[in-house]
């Protein structure tokens, strides 16, 4: 057995025992209402699920496992070769809630990288796609593609007892994680590099692989996917994507069928898909005017259209942060140190000195600041990779590290099979009659 999985073998048990008690002591108590207002606006800030990998604070931003973005870039092995992170080290931390070691992490690139060989049909599933078809829809097509591969599915049939469950989510989710940057990279080479694939470089660490096989070879570069799939890992499990992955998870779906639906989340406008959507507008907008970093006056006039327009502005709000997201600032951080001169970077900066004071003044989104996905596009940019559409597949690569973390533990608490009660607006109106 791993260490990684000897170590939740020992863990789990502990937290069973926890639950059970907080359960039979506390059971009874009140987590969070659901009003009326509530239940047609999204079920926004009612306590109702439990999450262990990550917390979201409105203020504060994200804690995985009680650490802060700035203290896991401080307190994550990072790369001999540079500063960042490396997304092993949050994946055990979100798994294990301990920080891992040097050595840990080393032993986690290695075992990603002997489980990392893709089967010839995935690819052929691919190919058999047609070449302009989004690369969401193709990510999350291949990720269904691995589902042969279920050894969760497999052990169902043959009948595993509930208490193995855990071992087997475990096994698939290793599996799936190891993979996915081979078929990140293969989407991104048959889509915008006419089919010319790279063969994976069993020396990098799983983010210095994925950069090497996309094309992108520069020591910066790797640092920065050290980064990106550090940071979006994990939102705590009330988003669309993770929701989605735990949703589908609870009716024993494998992790590749999970996984898959939570992509097709993540693939939405008002979530992942805004990395891309950023970019598009702003693409759009410095074509029509002709300009590389436009006037502050036609900037705001752009965004006004935007809103007068009916659109949202891509990056700006958040359904629960209600500040400037701190994923933004560890991106903002690395463009004023690697490119601090790129006029994409200072146009990033100039919407966020203008867009926050718009959207106070058009009064409608409660919060004004930029999210994670309005900074990521600029840095990607700067280093050649300017296929906006493909934005959502990185996202979803780290993405996948938080929500299989929790699909674990999801298996290892036994939680049941998932079914929120509903109502009708006719059962509304009676109960408000009578209420
Ligand atoms: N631009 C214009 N209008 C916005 C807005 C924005 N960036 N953010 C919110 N609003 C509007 C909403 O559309 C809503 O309008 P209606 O009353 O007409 O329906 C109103 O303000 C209130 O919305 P809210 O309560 O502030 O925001 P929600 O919790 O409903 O939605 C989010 C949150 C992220 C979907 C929304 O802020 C948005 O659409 N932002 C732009 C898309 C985006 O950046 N998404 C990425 C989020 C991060 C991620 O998941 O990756």
């Amino acid at each position: 057995m791993s260490t990684l999985k000897a170590k939740l073998a020992n863990a789990i048990p502990k937290m069973q025992d926890e639950i059970k008690q907080i359960r039979a002591e506390h059971g009874e108590k009140i987590l969070g209402t659901c009003t009326i207002d509530q239940a047609y606006g999204g079920i926004r800030d009612v306590s109702c699920m439990v999450t262990e990998t990550s917390l979201l604070d409105k203020f504060e931003g994200i804690r995985f496992r009680g650490l802060s973005i700035p203290e896991c870039q401080q307190q994550l092995p990072h790369h001999p070769e540079g500063e960042e992170p490396q997304p092993e080290g949050i994946f055990w931390l979100m798994l294990t809630g301990e920080v891992p070691t040097r050595e840990e992490v080393d032993g986690l690139t290695q075992e990603w990288r002997e489980r990392s060989t893709v089967p010839a049909h995935v690819f052929k599933t691919l190919d058999a796609l047609p070449v302009d078809a989004h690369p969401m829809m193709q990510f999350s097509t291949a990720i269904l593609a691995l589902q042969t591969e279920s050894k969760f599915a497999a052990k169902y049939r043959e009948g595993m007892p509930k208490k193995e469950y855990w071992s087997w989510a475990f096994e698939d989710t290793m599996d799936l994680i190891a993979r996915l940057p081979q078929v990140a990279a293969y989407i991104y080479r048959r889509t915008y590099k006419n089919g010319e694939h790279i063969a994976p470089d069993p020396t990098q660490d799983w983010s210095g692989n994925l950069a090497h096989m996309l094309g992108y070879d520069s020591r910066e570069f790797r640092e920065l996917m050290r980064l990106y799939l550090t940071i979006h890992c994990d939102h705590e499990g009330g988003n669309v994507s993770a929701h989605t992955t735990h949703l589908v998870g609870s009716a024993l779906s494998d992790p590749y069928l999970s996984l898959s639906a939570g992509m097709n989340g993540l693939a939405g406008p008002l979530h992942g898909l805004a990395n891309q959507e950023v970019l598009r507008w702003v693409f759009e907008f410095r074509e029509k005017l002709g300009v590389d970093v436009p006037s502050k006056e036609q900037l705001e006039a752009a965004l006004w259209d935007t809103l007068n327009g009916g659109q949202v502005i891509p990056g700006y709000g958040h359904a629960v942060l209600r500040k400037t997201d701190p994923r933004y600032m560890a991106q903002r951080e690395f463009a004023q140190k690697h490119l601090p001169e790129d006029p994409l970077f200072k146009l990033v900066g100039m919407i966020f000195e203008s867009a926050p004071d718009i959207l106070l003044k058009h009064g409608k989104a409660k919060n004004p600041w930029p999210n994670v996905d309005a900074h990521s596009g600029c840095l990607l940019v700067h280093y050649g990779m300017d296929e906006y559409d493909y934005y959502t597949v990185l996202f979803g690569v780290s993405r996948a590290l938080g929500v299989l973390a929790s699909l674990i533990w999801d298996r290892a608490l036994g939680l049941p099979i998932e079914r929120p009660k509903t109502v009708t607006t006719e059962w509304i109106k009676e109960f408000v009659k009578q209420a």
